[in-house]
């Protein structure tokens, strides 16, 4: 056979063997075999040297166009079985919509904004309206109108953190609040009588420990009318004890100094962690250390608070209450948390539990 007659047959054979070719794998190693480098096509052009000066042109030609007819039937292939794997890939994902769905996980707020609803709403029940107040104020509003003249003593109690601010001449210096209790002579001073507020906000202090965190949530309850006594103090504190709390937990009033009510009092819960008894598998509990665990302060609003909110002492009368809103939470039942600190860790593996 000549030169010409077996270029056609090889571009015959290379297309009859890629057209029965079914996979990627095989196309290549025939494409090597045919097209490569050493492959029978490079093989029989080396035919070319030997042949004459005038049939070198026409063969030449003809080499090309066989290499052309075997480049694009490989090329078809390669096209045609590509798409034939993607298309069963295809038919392999294909959604069965029928399929019972994946539920992403779900979360909840955290648990202090959930006792802050939860304390709201108790509240709201009997009538008193949650309001803000600031919670960076001036000192006026956190000591001075409370009954705390500047450099009193007391104000120690509060290890307050002061702003880098400008004094003012008649508010003095800036404070991130230490109390809800700014909220007090402000609510005051909106001029609406009679007075039910609930203020929950943000408080800070220079403190940490097992009970302490510098920055944690007060809500601070005042009632201003006509003829309060301690007996409705005591009255509301109940209620929010059985709501809250549920019947079982105890509570006690402990007489106390607050320069803002009088008479004060300190509140106290037997303590959910040791069930009031100060004891945990025999040594002493970490979080109360005697059964009772204080929740905060309460007390009859002093007539100086009252005139600095504008309103007569000789006619009106009222009390307050400022507790801690982790610590209330610490003591709710079931929740056994012996370490404030952890509400604020951002562990999930803790709050996941709740
Ligand atoms: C006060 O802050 C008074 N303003 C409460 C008050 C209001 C008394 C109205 C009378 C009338 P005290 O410093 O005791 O009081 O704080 C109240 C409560 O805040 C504490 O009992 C505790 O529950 C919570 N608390 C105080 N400091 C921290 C802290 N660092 N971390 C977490 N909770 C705290």
């Amino acid at each position: 056979m000549d030169l010409a007659a077996r270029l056609e047959a090889l571009a015959l054979r290379a297309e009859q063997d890629v057209r029965t070719v079914a996979t990627l794998e095989r196309l290549e190693e025939l494409r090597v075999a045919y097209l490569g480098r050493k492959g029978e096509l490079a093989e029989l052009l080396k035919g070319l040297a030997t042949a004459t000066a005038e049939e070198r042109p026409r063969l030449g030609a003809l080499a090309n166009e066989m290499k052309q007819r075997i480049e694009a039937s490989f090329a078809s292939a390669d096209q045609a079985l590509r798409t034939a794997a993607s298309a069963s890939q295809l038919a392999g994902e294909k959604e069965d919509v029928t399929e019972p769905g994946m539920r992403p996980p779900q979360g909840h707020l955290h648990l202090v904004s959930e006792a802050i609803r939860e304390i709201s709403a108790i509240f709201e029940k009997i009538g008193f309206t949650r309001t803000r107040h600031p919670e960076v104020d001036w000192d006026h509003f956190a000591f001075e109108a409370l009954n705390m003249p500047k450099d009193h003593p007391a104000r120690d109690e509060w290890e307050t953190f002061f702003v880098d601010a400008p004094v003012s001449e008649t508010h003095g210096k800036m404070v991130l609040t230490p109390h809800t209790s700014n909220g007090q002579v402000r609510e005051m001073l909106r001029g609406e009588l009679p007075i039910r507020m609930i203020n929950i906000a943000k408080t800070y202090r220079r403190q940490s420990d097992a009970t302490h965190v510098p920055m944690f949530h007060q809500f601070e309850g005042l009632f201003v009318d006509k003829q309060v006594s301690i007996a409705h103090l005591r009255g509301i504190l109940d209620h929010f004890f059985q709501a809250f709390f549920g019947p079982t937990r105890r509570s006690r009033l402990r007489p106390f100094h607050f320069r803002f009510t009088e008479p004060s009092f300190e509140i106290d819960i037997s303590c959910g962690i040791c069930d009031g008894t100060g004891l945990v598998d025999g040594a002493k509990c970490r979080v109360c250390k005697r059964g009772w665990l204080e929740l905060g302060g309460a007390g009859m609003v002093h007539p100086n608070v009252l005139k600095a909110g504008g309103i007569d002492p000789d006619v009106y009368s009222g009390f307050a209450f400022g507790w801690g809103v982790e610590r209330t939470y610490m003591m709710k039942e079931g929740i056994k948390v012996d370490d404030i600190r952890i509400l604020y860790k951002n562990d999930l593996r803790f709050l996941q539990q709740f």
